[in-house]
């Protein structure tokens, strides 16, 4: 400053105020841009925070949603992936708006901002997450495959750091979304309103009669009533196990208990491997549109 500048304005500090601006931009994207599957991009933004987070492992420390690898091939490029750049491409604007916020940070945050927007429970979030650069890449293989059986679910969320109970909560996004040929193979919604966070899942999984589809895609079930609605293997593998049935059957008949229990769930999914300097009671507490 000896030459008269004033003093430089030091790195940006974002407050909470700062976050829910980011919040109501992305909400606002969700309400314009209906031209999209069911009508919104909210449950692909889910799985998009899904699928950054879920390539944690306890034991390793590696993968988790710190470092948003997904941007970078092979991550992109892992089959389990496929479909998600429509997610990533959908929040480009959201990170030009605000450029200071992390990938890492922005996508789950928007998988936050929908589950609130599409009428789910609210879900604290805290910022925090490093991007990282491709060498962080996780190895494929890690996210689960919806051809196998409640074994994997096990092996697959235990490495996680999930237990039975919390695995059948966070089973319950596919209240949301649907799934698309051109990217699992897999084809077809799990309810009447895909765009809507309920417990359905849940009560059809229980109600229904579900009878294997015959076609010539991968092995998936349909209900007998309609003939409209999909569950994969995987989401089968939930009422055949006994321990899991027992949390199928509970959400089914109370839909608070269900929301309660996935927002702590999928708080502790999206923070999976991320280093907080914060504290827990830090949270932020978004304050959903209308
Ligand atoms: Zn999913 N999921 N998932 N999931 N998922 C799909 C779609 C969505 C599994 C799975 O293989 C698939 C969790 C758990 C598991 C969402 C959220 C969450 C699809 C269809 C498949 C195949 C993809 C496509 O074709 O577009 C398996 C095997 C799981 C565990 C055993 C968890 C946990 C989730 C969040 C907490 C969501 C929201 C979708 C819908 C995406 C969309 O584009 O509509």
């Amino acid at each position: 400053y000896l030459n008269g500048e004033s003093t430089p304005a030091g790195p940006f500090v974002p407050t909470k105020e700062d976050y829910q601006k980011v919040y109501d931009a992305i909400a606002h994207r969700l309400a314009n841009e209906t031209d999209y599957d069911d009508g919104s991009y909210g449950p692909v933004l889910v799985r998009l925070a899904w699928h950054a987070s879920g390539t944690y492992d306890k034991v390793t420390g590696t993968g988790g949603s710190n470092g948003a690898t997904m941007r970078f091939a092979p991550e992109s490029d892992h089959g389990a992936n496929a479909g998600l750049k429509h997610a990533r491409d959908f929040l480009e604007p959201i990170k030009a708006q605000f450029p200071w916020i992390t990938y890492s940070d922005l996508w789950t945050l928007a998988g936050a901002a929908a589950i609130q927007e599409l009428g789910g429970p609210v879900i604290p979030w805290r910022p925090g997450r490093q991007d990282k650069d491709v060498a962080a890449c996780t190895p494929d293989g890690r996210l689960p495959d919806a051809s196998k059986n409640q074994d994997h679910i096990r092996t697959i969320f235990g490495r996680m750091g999930f237990d039975d109970r919390e695995m059948v909560a966070l089973s319950g996004a596919h209240a949301l979304g649907r799934a698309h040929t051109d990217r699992s193979g897999y084809e077809g919604p799990w309810d009447f309103s895909p765009t809507v966070f309920t417990n359905d899942y849940f009560k059809l999984l229980v109600d229904e009669k579900w009878n294997q589809r015959k076609w010539n895609g991968p092995a998936q079930f349909t209900d007998k009533t309609t003939s409209t609605l999909m569950m994969l293997p995987t989401d089968i593998a939930l009422i055949k196990d006994k321990v899991f049935r027992k949390h199928v059957d509970r959400y089914a008949k109370d839909q608070d208990a269900f929301f309660k229990e996935f927002s702590d769930v999928y708080v502790k999914l999206l923070e999976l491997g991320v280093p907080f300097e914060s504290k827990p009671e830090d949270r932020i507490v978004f304050k959903a549109s209308e």
